[in-house]
């Protein structure tokens, strides 16, 4: 778990007391853990050595011995001394990276390794790499996500510990390196947690390992880790609004120091100085602005610049609120045609990492004639904002707090409040992100309500500029009457809800005569749909068939248009992906099918139905 006692002061004022208090309990529970220094944002928009590709692997069976030492204790002193057998003389180790097999990074081991498929434990990843450490540079090991909880050794000093599948982490490993041949090892293990988030169950494939990009970022002695670039979002939106504002924080900058940021395409340009925590707040207003939106996704270049320090975004700047029961983009009301997607690549199958793989999935989207996507049920790689943002496509992305989390624990919230910032802090200058979700499905009752409206209350210190959502599926019954009246409704700005009526409730029919009734706000029917198989042809009211899936979609698209509320709909789910409790043979070998297309690309004939539903926009109206 990343703990930053210091960091920049938007963020410290947010988390303040989640950090202390989180640090408190780590000091108490778990004396390995070691606090980060820090979290770098934008690393993909800088230089930096990859450290992708070959690396050695070991297997650390359960109990994992070689990790975690008799009271659970991080074991320091086995593999992760990267030490080789003698041949003769003194009997030291019974290990060997050097001749060990090597597995791909960034990458999931469960695809990789036919033997690892079903394998949930630890796995230690080794690697040589050279540096040339430059004096007054600071390097960092930078991690895009590792799942589930990860420990870094570099030159057989512990750097880093996480907790946290699917965020990035930075391991200060300046003091460790040596000119020359330097190595690293991590320990990763993917064991499921009673108090992790997500919890022990759930209905998505445990990918384990490194799987997402690993790379060395080296940086000045004082440098830019955080910086927030937006449109001014004030009470309300206003056109002729182009005051852009935020804030770059510089660590370990002394009070004064310069930071200049500069948009010349915008001509926008302002220098400002940090304070005493090395924040610089700035406000400049933009003599030219276009606002980015789906149809005009338009990305300037940001030049960032302080001290020996620069940095080069590519931003675009929106306004997103709600009035009543409308969403506003840029002061027009819109309505969100999307799907569902899992962060599972189309085709090549495993944890979805590459350029490719979120190519191919907006090309979905867009062939779909989606605006939008909600990213389940966790962040996915940071490649899918960037190619939003690009493309034009709108983003709801989501923390891991899925269905059963242990919400009357302390260090859980502290947990939950860590994966909120470091999702948010690595996305925050995406325009293509709206909506912040803080979880999907949880039981309603008061320890969750108070946990998770706590953790809408660090949202929106964290971002004041997006909409906070959360998947609901706690519903009153009352006949036809589906009623809404989770408090937690009381402090989203949008309801998402979730129901498969003529799937796991009833039959397609019922949908008919059901009548949804929700507080005055904008709602998204998160989740409906039915499982088909590709290519299993049958009458509509046979489950499993393409024919079944397209008529429980056509009933519920049928249902949707008398919501008027309703401001947007993701159906479950743009592709078929792994869960491995899916098992009846033949249909869904180890799948969730619920997908408009296989996991192969193969397009179901619902996907075509809802691609003439979204092409005709017939679903649901912008107000
Ligand atoms: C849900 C969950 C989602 C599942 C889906 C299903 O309600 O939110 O994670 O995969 O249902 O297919 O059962």
């Amino acid at each position: 778990m990343i703990l930053s006692p210091r960091i920049s002061k938007p963020l410290t004022a947010a988390l303040k007391s989640a950090t202390l208090f989180c640090w408190a309990l780590l000091v108490l529970s778990s004396p390995a853990q070691q606090p980060l220094q820090t979290l770098l944002v934008g690393v993909d928009h800088r230089t930096v050595t990859s450290l992708d590709g070959d690396w050695h692997y070991l297997v650390d069976m359960p109990p994992a011995g070689q990790l975690y030492a008799g009271k659970g204790q991080i074991n320091d002193h086995g593999y992760a001394m990267n030490s080789h057998p003698n041949l003769v003389g003194k009997h030291n180790a019974e290990y060997d990276f050097d001749t060990a097999p090597t597995i791909k990074v960034p990458g999931d081991w469960n695809t990789q390794i036919p033997q690892l498929f079903n394998f949930e434990g630890v796995l230690w990843y080794q690697r040589d790499f050279d540096a040339q450490p430059q004096p007054n540079t600071r390097t960092f090991l930078h991690i895009g996500a590792a799942n589930y909880r990860s420990h870094v050794w570099v030159n057989q000093k512990r750097v880093c510990d996480h907790e946290g599948g699917y965020t990035p982490f930075d391991c200060d490993v300046t003091a460790v390196l040596h000119p020359g041949s330097n190595f690293v090892v991590i320990a990763v293990d993917s064991t499921r947690l009673q108090d992790g988030i997500p919890s022990v169950g759930f209905d998505w494939f445990n990918y384990g390992g490194l799987t997402r990009d690993v790379s060395l970022v080296t940086v000045p002695q004082s440098f830019i880790d955080d910086y927030d670039v937006h449109l001014a979002h004030g009470p309300t939106f206003d056109t002729a609004n182009t005051q852009l504002t935020g804030y770059v924080h510089v660590l370990d900058a002394p009070a004064g120091t310069p930071v200049t940021i500069d948009i010349p395409e915008a001509a926008a340009r302002t220098t400002v100085t940090t304070d005493a925590e090395g924040n610089a707040p700035f406000s400049v207003k933009a003599a030219k602005l276009a606002l980015w939106s789906p149809d005009s996704p338009k990305l300037y270049k940001v030049h960032l610049a302080a001290g020996q320090d620069q940095l080069t975004d590519d931003i675009g700047f929106r306004d997103i609120r709600v009035d009543g029961t409308r969403i506003l983009l840029n002061g027009k009301a819109i309505f969100l045609e999307g799907a569902n997607m899992h962060a599972e690549a189309p085709v090549r199958g495993g944890r979805a990492f590459s350029q490719e793989d979120a190519d191919r999935i907006f090309g979905y989207l867009r062939e779909l004639h989606a605006n939008f996507v909600r990213l389940a049920h966790y962040p996915h790689d940071e490649r899918m904002e960037r190619t939003a943002d690009r493309d034009g496509f709108l983003i709801w992305s989501e923390i891991p707090n899925w269905q059963r989390i242990s919400f009357d624990k302390p260090e859980v919230y502290a947990k939950a409040v860590t994966m909120l910032r470091e999702m948010i802090r690595r996305d925050r200058n995406k325009a293509s992100v709206i909506l912040w979700s803080v979880s999907n499905e949880t039981g309603n009752n008061p320890t969750r309500t108070k946990f998770l409206s706590d953790l809408v209350v660090e949202a929106r210190k964290l971002d004041g500029t997006r909409l906070i959502t959360s998947a609901l599926n706690s519903i009153r019954v009352n006949g036809n009457e589906r009623v809404q009246d989770d408090p937690l409704c009381n402090v989203l700005d949008v309801i998402g809800q979730n129901e498969y009526v003529g799937w796991y409730e009833g039959t397609p029919e019922e949908a008919d005569n059901i009548h949804w009734t929700f507080p005055q706000k904008p709602v998204l029917m998160s989740e409906f749909g039915a499982e088909a198989k590709f290519g299993n042809r049958g009458r509509v009211d046979q489950r499993w068939t393409e024919d079944n899936q397209a008529y429980v979609l056509l009933k519920q698209l049928e249902m949707l248009r008398k919501i008027p509320q309703l401001r947007g709909a993701t159906p479950w789910i743009l592709m078929d992906f792994r869960s491995p409790g899916r098992n009846i043979p033949l249909l869904q070998d180890g799948y969730n099918r619920k997908g408009l297309i296989s996991e192969k690309g193969e397009k179901k004939q619902a996907f075509s139905l809802l691609q003439k539903a979204y092409t005709e926009h017939s679903i649901g109206k912008p107000e």
